[in-house]
């Protein structure tokens, strides 16, 4: 691995080395993350990289595109199959970029769009004040139902009669549960505005078929090609044929410039990779292990938010662990199973402590763990809960997380080359 680096820069190869084997003795439960295939991690690094172009195939700006352009088509004619989407974009650099892109098709400034709040699932892209598309647009936030722990789809409806959104964003980074796209598209329609699909969490699932899709409800899709989708880091844009021509001009000029074409090799092979029965397999696991994991924390205890889940990602209310979001987080860090604390719907906490943690599944069954194994994580970390300031618990519990994570090969298929 990193034959060339290992001699003209050895501290920085020991530094990749060091991530390498932290990413090898953890259970990795980030639910934004998963495990890149040797395939893709040799394309993000391939000559692509040299080669800089802006526009789209048949109409660059620069000399020397014959051949990014023959890779481009490919990737929009898999992307198309694979989702049955009328067009597709593979230009964005991440799920983000893949946001403005579709702003900067179809909003001005002042705009009004519906977005889910952060502390409830939403995403930073959606109209948190942080983020600064807050300036430019008009956003409106909708929530959960505090019963439920469900999308108020009647307060998203009534906001829309209110607001007359000209876009509503469906999607998070920590809903657990199934959004329903046809009823969140009648609400937009019927307000006079569009919808956009963020399914940048769950577009691997969406990919293998496992849940159902947004895009044939949906105007705009975005999602971002690390996370379920297993690929590089970074975007892509499904959208209805009558956006098509708006969508690229959003992407760019409108968001972007020079297109990563090494990134965009890898999204190609993901593509094709997708369709695919093991990836279909790999994703069916997925599904099983977090439901397996909510069910076995429940049985522990733990409160699972949205009493369940539909995808990759289980979401926990501590509270009745008596412990934070952070502290859970930092105990299960040091006996190696890596997660993240997590606002929860109507949390006191601040975000940097939290009620919660956002556990995922990808990585764990891209390395082939299944319910077994599972039931075995849950039941370190309600150990961990019970003594997260115990050092002796703690290395128990460590030994037990390394015995277990020894069984399953990040790569094993062999060291990476
Ligand atoms: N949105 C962040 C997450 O879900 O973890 C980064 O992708």
């Amino acid at each position: 691995m990193l034959k060339h680096t290992r001699l003209s820069d050895p501290e920085l190869y020991r530094l990749v080395g060091e991530e390498l084997d932290r990413q090898e003795h953890n259970i990795e439960m980030i639910a934004s993350e998963s495990t890149e295939s040797e395939e893709v991690l040799e394309l993000s690094g391939c000559v692509f990289a040299n080669k800089t172009t802006e526009g789209y195939p048949g109409a660059r700006f620069q000399a020397g595109s014959q051949v990014a352009d023959k890779m481009e088509r490919l990737g929009i004619e898999r992307a198309k199959a694979l989702f049955e989407a009328d067009h597709a974009n593979l230009q964005p650099y991440s799920g983000s970029t893949a946001n403005y892109g579709v702003y900067a098709a179809v909003l001005k400034p002042g705009d009004v769009v519906l977005g889910m709040r952060l502390d409830h699932g939403g995403h930073l892209t959606h109209g948190s004040p942080a983020n600064f598309m807050s300036k430019f647009y008009d956003f409106v936030s909708y929530g959960l139902n505090r019963e439920t722990e469900l999308i108020d789809y009647e307060e998203l409806e009534r906001l829309a009669r209110e607001r007359r959104p000209k876009l509503i964003i469906a999607g998070g980074s920590a809903y657990p549960r199934l959004i329903d796209y046809e009823r969140a598209a009648k609400i937009a329609h019927s307000a006079g505005g569009l919808l956009m699909a963020d399914m940048a969490h769950v577009a691997g699932l969406v990919a293998a078929k496992v849940i159902p899709s947004p895009v044939p409800h949906a105007d705009f899709v975005t999602f971002s090609t690390t996370k379920t989708f297993c690929g590089p880091r970074g975007g892509m844009i499904l959208c209805k044929a009558p956006h098509a021509r708006a969508l690229d001009r959003g992407v760019f000029p409108g968001a972007i410039s020079s297109i990563h074409l090494n990134i965009m090799a890898a999204k190609v092979w993901c593509l094709k990779n997708a369709a695919s029965p093991s990836f279909k397999a790999t994703m069916e696991q997925v599904l099983k292990n977090a439901a397996a994991l909510a069910e076995e924390l429940t049985r522990h205890g733990f409160r699972v938010i949205g009493g369940g889940t539909d995808n990759h990602i289980v979401l926990l209310d501590l509270r009745s662990k008596k412990i934070t979001g952070k502290l859970f987080q930092d105990a299960l860090e040091y006996v190696g199973i890596t997660i993240n604390k997590n606002m929860i719907p109507f949390d006191s906490e601040k975000p940097l402590i939290t009620s919660g943690v956002r556990i995922g599944t990808t990585s764990v069954s891209q390395r082939g763990m299944k319910e077994p194994e599972i039931s075995r994580i849950a039941w370190i970390m309600n150990r961990v809960a019970a003594a997260p300031e115990d050092k002796g618990n703690l290395e128990d519990c460590k030994a037990e997380a390394l015995k277990l994570i020894a069984q399953f090969p990040l790569y094993p298929r062999g060291p990476l080359e």
